[in-house]
């Protein structure tokens, strides 16, 4: 093909991918996942991969390679449908970008340019998994994992920290950067919580010992703290933690900041365990108190959805992560989460049917025996 053939076959391949249809897939009642993915790497601009001028790029290839879309914070703005994807160049580096949609389900579009964040501190090596929050003091905030090399770790090439980045915006093109949360140990996966409580601003936190290692960090914490400008931890709780034997034996966090609804706040958060081929990573639900958010009231034992078919294959196999939803005020759910940290999907359900999943699935036991007795009770019932 020569450049303008290339050119018209690139342009024709992209906006097929962007306007395809999406529709749901029935399922187990409790969600639907969707057909497609709602964003790749394909749905990148071109402007950002290809210099698109025939004199300097003659062959029309690509300059800069985007290689995954993953993991993406969501909110409803204006009627339309946010994201604020993980887009990862094919140098590894990962950085913002919005897309929008109409519909939440299919028609993703990338706004013009990536989000170009300020900088605070040290520059980052490495920014991801933004959360957003449209506080009641009227800013949109978004969290994110801010990593740096670890200069204090000699000769371990590896050895990084991970700090909560935080900012804020009106518009989602322009962000005023706060200074990093200050807590004693590394953070990942905080978020901020959508309301005051007693007056102060409410974060999930999790801390961990390492980069890595949650080691002592127990789980999902909770801190309160009074601004965001200087965002400083002081006591931290753990309000969910992880348990030997569970799907969240080895990690856990937030995922994006919880829905209120009438019977509590309805979490949605990542489990980890680990096995021969590594990390597996799965979502669960569960549920706290209105009148105090830290006070778990139901957990369904068990994930609410692990990776299915071609969702285990990609970059960082077995992996489902969320750090979006969307609740509309009619009670629908988008739940936007990403397989294998390659590709964003959605699924769809209502705040109806998540919270009779997590009042009336069997919780954990913890031993076999009891995993059996609550099947035995089920299927009892069913020959009544
Ligand atoms: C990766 C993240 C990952 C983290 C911990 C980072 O370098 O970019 O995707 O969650 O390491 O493994
Ligand atoms: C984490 C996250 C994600 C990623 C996951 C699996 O620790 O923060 O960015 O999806 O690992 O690699």
């Amino acid at each position: 093909m020569d450049f303008e053939e290339r050119l018209s076959w690139l342009r024709t391949a992209h906006q097929r991918l962007v306007e395809r249809p999406n529709a749901p897939i029935e399922g187990n009642g409790v969600y639907e996942r969707y057909e497609n993915p709602v964003l790749t790497a394909e749905h990148a601009p071109l402007e950002w991969r290809y210099d698109l001028d025939k004199e300097t790029n003659p062959y029309l290839m690509e300059r800069l390679g985007i290689h995954a879309v993953l993991n993406a914070g969501a909110i409803r703005w204006q009627g339309r449908y946010l994201v604020v994807a993980r887009v990862e160049g094919n140098d590894r580096k990962s950085f913002f970008a919005v897309a929008e949609s109409p519909n939440g389900v299919d028609n993703f579009r990338f706004w013009p340019r990536p989000i170009t964040l300020p900088e605070w501190g040290e520059p980052a090596t490495n920014v991801y998994d933004m959360r957003l929050t449209a506080h009641e003091d009227g800013w949109v905030y978004g969290i994110f994992c801010v990593e740096r090399k670890d200069h204090s770790a000699e000769g371990d090439l590896s050895a990084a920290t991970a700090a909560a980045g935080i900012a804020r915006t009106k518009d989602f093109i322009n962000w005023e950067r706060l200074p990093d949360l200050q807590s004693r140990s590394q953070q990942r996966n905080v978020v901020l919580h959508p309301e005051f409580v007693d007056g102060k601003y409410a974060l999930y936190t999790r801390p961990q010992d390492g980069f890595i290692d949650t080691g002592s960090g127990g789980g999902i914490g909770w801190a309160l703290v009074d601004s965001m400008e200087h965002a400083v931890i002081g006591r931290e709780k753990i309000i969910n933690s992880r348990r030997y034997h569970t799907i969240k034996e080895v990690k856990n966090g937030e995922g994006p900041h919880p829905i209120r609804t009438e019977r509590g706040w309805l979490h949605l958060a990542h489990g980890v365990r680990g096995c021969a081929s590594g990390l597996r990573y799965v979502l669960y639900l569960y549920v706290t108190a209105l009148e105090d958010p830290t006070r778990v009231i139901a957990e369904p034992g068990g994930f609410f959805m692990a990776p299915e078919g071609g969702e285990y294959v990609g970059d960082v196999m077995n992996v489902l992560f969320s750090n979006g939803w969307i609740c509309n005020p009619d009670g629908k759910v988008f739940i936007y989460y990403a397989s294998s940290d390659t590709r964003l999907h959605v699924a769809t359900s209502t705040v109806d049917r998540l919270l009779d999943y997590c009042f009336n699935t069997p919780g954990d036991g913890f031993r076999t025996g009891l995993s059996v007795e609550a099947l035995n009770r089920l299927i009892d019932k069913n020959q009544k």
